[in-house]
C-alpha cells in the first residue's frame, strides 16, 4: 500500500531521468512532418505534444495508461484517477487512502455558494462551474508556495494538492449548481459513505431506486476522463499550465474550451436533434424519415452532432460502451432507440460527403439520452458533468507536466507571406 503521494514520488525521478536519457540520445531526431494544409488546419496530426496519461489512435480510440477503455468501465473514477497518474490500478487499500482523502478536502466553503447565488439566473451551467473554479484560486497551496519561493522540484507535490482539492470538490460544486440553476430544492450534503460518483449521483438529487442511474454516472465519469493531450480543453489547459498558472487557472481554461459546441457542449447539441427527431415523427422514425431528416440537418448548413471527430476513424469504443450500457439497462427506452437507429442510418449518409473524414459516432452521440432517461433532462448542464470527468484528465496531465519540468508551451506562428515566401510562392500578405 502506498499513498499517491509516495507513488508519485516514488515515479517521476525515474520517469525524469528516462526522458533526459532519451532527449540526449534522439534530440535532433524528426518526429513529424508539417504541411501547409496542416499550418492552415488546426494542426491536425501533427505530433507536438506529450501525454503519457492517455493516447488516442484513429482506429483504436482511448487508451488510457496502456489499457483500452472498454476494458475500464467497471472501474471506479477515483481507480482512473490513480491509473493517470501512476500507470497502474491501485490496490484495495491505496484506493481506500485516496477515497479518504478526497473526503477530507470535499467540503465547499460559503463563499462559493455565495459567488454562485449572485450569477444570473440564466447563467450558463458552464460560466457557473468556471467561476466557481476560478473563485477558488485563492486557496491554491501551488501559488501560495510558489510566492514563497518554492523551489522547482516541489512544483508537482503542490500542484497535487491543488488537483486533489478541486477534483475532491467538484461534485458538490457541480451538483449544487444542478440544483440551484434548475430550481431543485435546496443542496443536498454529500454522503461520506458512497465513492465519488455515487455521491455526486446523490447529490443531484435524482430518484434512483435501482442505483442504475449512479451506476451510469461512474460509467461517465470513467468514459470522459481524459482523451490525450491535443483536444482543446487538454491543449488549452495544458498551455495555461506550463506559464505556471495554477490549476485554478489551467482547469477553467480548458473547460471554457470544453463549452463549446464543436467540442464538449456537443452532448447538449446532440441530445436536442434526437428529441427533434422525436418530436417530428412523433416516435422512433423509419430508416427512410430518419435518412431525410439527417439530409435536411446537412443542407441546412449544419453539422449532426455527435458524429465525426478530429482524431478517430472508428466508432468511438465510448459510444459502444454508452449503447452497451442502454441495451443492458434501458433498452426499450424510446429516446435510446432513436440514438440506435441514428448509428444505423446516419453515418451512409455522412460518408456520402467526402469532406467528412469520420461518419462514426463520437462519445457524445450516446451519452445524453441515457442521462434523459434517468431524469438529468435539462440538457446545458451535461457539458458540466463532462467537465468533472475531464478535471481527472486534465488534472493528473498538469501534476505529471510539473513533475516531468515540461517547458512553456511556445510554438512558432508564421504570417502567410512568410509561408509563401518559404514555400516560394508569391508572396501577397506582410
Ligand atoms: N456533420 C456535418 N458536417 C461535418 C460533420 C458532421 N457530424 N463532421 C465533420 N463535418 C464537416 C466539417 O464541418 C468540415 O466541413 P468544412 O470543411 O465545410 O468546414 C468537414 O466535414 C471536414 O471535417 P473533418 O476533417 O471530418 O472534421 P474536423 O476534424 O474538422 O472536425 C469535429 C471534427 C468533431 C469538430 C466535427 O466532426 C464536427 O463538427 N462534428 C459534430 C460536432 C461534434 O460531435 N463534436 C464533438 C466531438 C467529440 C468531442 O470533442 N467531444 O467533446
Amino acid at each position: 500500500m502506498a499513498t499517491l503521494q509516495e507513488k508519485l514520488g516514488e515515479l517521476l525521478p525515474v520517469w525524469r531521468n528516462e526522458v533526459r536519457d532519451f532527449i540526449k540520445e534522439h534530440g535532433e531526431d524528426v518526429v513529424s512532418k508539417v504541411t501547409l494544409s496542416q499550418v492552415y488546419g488546426g494542426m491536425r496530426g501533427v505530433r507536438a505534444l506529450v501525454c503519457d496519461t492517455s493516447n488516442v489512435e484513429p482506429d483504436t480510440g482511448l487508451v488510457i495508461r496502456g489499457i483500452h477503455v472498454k476494458n475500464l468501465t467497471d472501474r471506479l473514477p477515483e481507480e482512473i484517477l490513480w491509473l493517470l497518474l501512476t500507470g497502474s490500478i491501485p490496490d484495495e487499500r491505496s484506493l481506500q487512502a485516496l477515497q479518504t482523502d478526497l473526503r477530507r478536502r470535499a467540503p465547499v466553503p460559503d463563499y462559493v455558494w455565495n459567488v454562485l447565488a449572485a450569477m444570473p439566473k440564466d447563467a450558463h451551467p458552464m460560466s457557473m462551474l468556471n467561476t466557481a473554479i476560478l473563485c477558488m484560486e485563492r486557496e491554491s497551496v501551488f501559488h501560495q508556495h510558489y510566492d514563497e519561493g518554492m523551489t522547482k522540484e516541489h512544483y508537482w507535490a503542490e500542484t497535487l494538492d491543488d488537483a486533489l482539492n478541486i477534483i475532491a470538490r467538484l461534485p458538490a460544486i457541480a451538483a449544487g449548481i444542478y440544483r440551484l440553476r434548475f430550481n431543485k430544492g435546496p443542496r443536498i450534503p454529500s454522503d461520506p459513505h458512497l465513492d465519488w460518483g455515487a455521491d455526486y449521483a446523490h447529490m443531484l438529487g435524482l430518484p434512483d431506486p435501482t442505483e442504475d442511474f449512479a451506476r451510469l454516472m461512474r460509467l461517465y465519469l470513467v468514459l470522459h476522463s481524459d482523451h490525450e493531450s491535443g483536444n482543446v480543453s487538454a491543449g488549452a489547459a495544458a498551455t495555461v499550465n506550463s506559464a505556471l498558472s495554477d490549476l485554478y487557472y489551467a482547469l477553467s481554461a480548458g473547460l471554457n474550451g470544453l463549452a463549446g459546441p464543436l467540442h464538449g457542449l456537443a452532448n447538449q447539441e446532440c441530445l436536442k436533434w434526437v428529441l427533434d427527431t422525436r418530436k417530428k415523427f412523433g416516435g422512433v422514425p423509419t430508416d427512410e424519415q430518419l435518412e431525410k431528416y439527417a439530409r435536411d440537418t446537412l443542407q441546412s448548413g449544419r453539422v449532426i452532432p455527435g458524429y465525426g471527430h478530429a482524431v478517430l476513424r472508428i466508432t468511438d469504443p465510448r459510444f459502444d460502451a454508452f449503447v452497451d450500457f442502454g441495451k443492458k439497462y434501458c433498452p426499450d427506452d424510446e429516446i435510446f432507440q432513436i440514438v440506435v437507429k441514428v448509428f444505423d442510418v446516419v453515418p451512409n449518409v455522412l460518408k456520402e460527403m467526402k469532406k467528412i473524414k469520420d461518419p462514426w459516432p463520437n462519445v457524445d452521440a450516446g451519452s445524453g439520452a441515457l442521462l434523459y432517461k434517468y431524469g438529468l433532462t435539462e440538457f446545458p448542464y451535461y457539458t458540466v458533468l463532462f467537465s468533472v470527468s475531464r478535471a481527472l484528465g486534465i488534472c493528473a496531465q498538469a501534476v505529471i507536466a510539473r513533475g516531468m519540468g515540461y517547458p512553456i508551451v511556445r510554438p512558432k506562428s508564421s504570417t502567410t507571406g512568410w509561408l509563401r515566401k518559404a514555400l516560394q510562392g508569391t508572396p501577397v500578405l506582410a
